[in-house]
């Protein structure tokens, strides 16, 4: 089974890439992103209290989160793997993740990490917006998400990198450029 995180600052290309793995390497994506942005749309009353943050560009607290990836896994049992994209976001995230998939007796096989600079991550979070009516569609929210990133995401790259499953690649080039790279690692078996 592989388990893979994708992980990077906000618009780094973590949904666009996750459309690609899933059909090449069967996996089930999970996206929290996604997830959250279904409930806002059936305005449900965790939709309602998310969408105020998501405005924001601050995170949804942790217990949120961490319950919609469970009741995900959870409908899962049939998968040969999941794909992670944009969680988990906080070292809490990611030790609740560790602990669900023991309860499967699975593991993360590998972080996968886009590295992008921050004033084309600004340039692509203004084009989505706008092409997308997405939220973080102007500076002061932008500016948020990566303060939210930088103090309290980036330290879930360190609790990878301690177990050796943290892997860094250049987000930046054509989508199909950047999927060659990710294809690359993922076809490398894990020791
Ligand atoms: P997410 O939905 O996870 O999305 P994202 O970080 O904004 O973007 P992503 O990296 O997926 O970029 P994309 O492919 O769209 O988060 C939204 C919000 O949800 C968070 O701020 C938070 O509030 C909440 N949330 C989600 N998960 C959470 C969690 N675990 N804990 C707490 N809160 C959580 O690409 C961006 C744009 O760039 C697109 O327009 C795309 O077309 C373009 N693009 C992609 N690749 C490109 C390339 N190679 N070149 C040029 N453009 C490219």
């Amino acid at each position: 089974m592989q388990n893979v995180v994708l992980f990077g600052p906000p618009g780094a290309g973590k949904g666009t890439q996750s459309a690609l793995i899933i059909e090449k390497f069967h996996l089930i994506h999970l996206s929290t992103g996604d997830l959250l942005r279904s409930e806002i749309a059936a305005q449900s009353p965790l939709g309602i209290q998310a969408k105020s943050l998501m405005d924001a560009g601050i995170l949804v607290p942790d217990a949120v989160v961490i319950g919609m990836i469970a009741s995900r896994l959870e409908a899962h049992p049939e998968a040969q793997g999941f794909i992670f994209d944009g969680f988990p976001r906080t070292i809490a995230q990611a030790e609740a993740l560790d602990e669900l998939l023991a309860g499967y007796h699975s593991k993360i096989s590998r972080m996968i990490s886009l590295v992008v600079p921050e004033q084309e991550l600004k340039q692509r979070l203004m084009l989505r917006g706008k092409a997308l009516g997405r939220s973080d569609d102007n500076e002061e929210t932008i500016l948020k998400r990566i303060h939210e990133y930088q103090e309290k995401t980036l330290p879930v790259a360190g609790y990878y990198k301690a177990s050796d499953k943290y892997f860094e690649i250049s987000g930046v080039g054509t989508v199909e450029e950047i999927f060659g790279r990710i294809s690359q690692l993922l076809e490398t078996p894990t020791i």
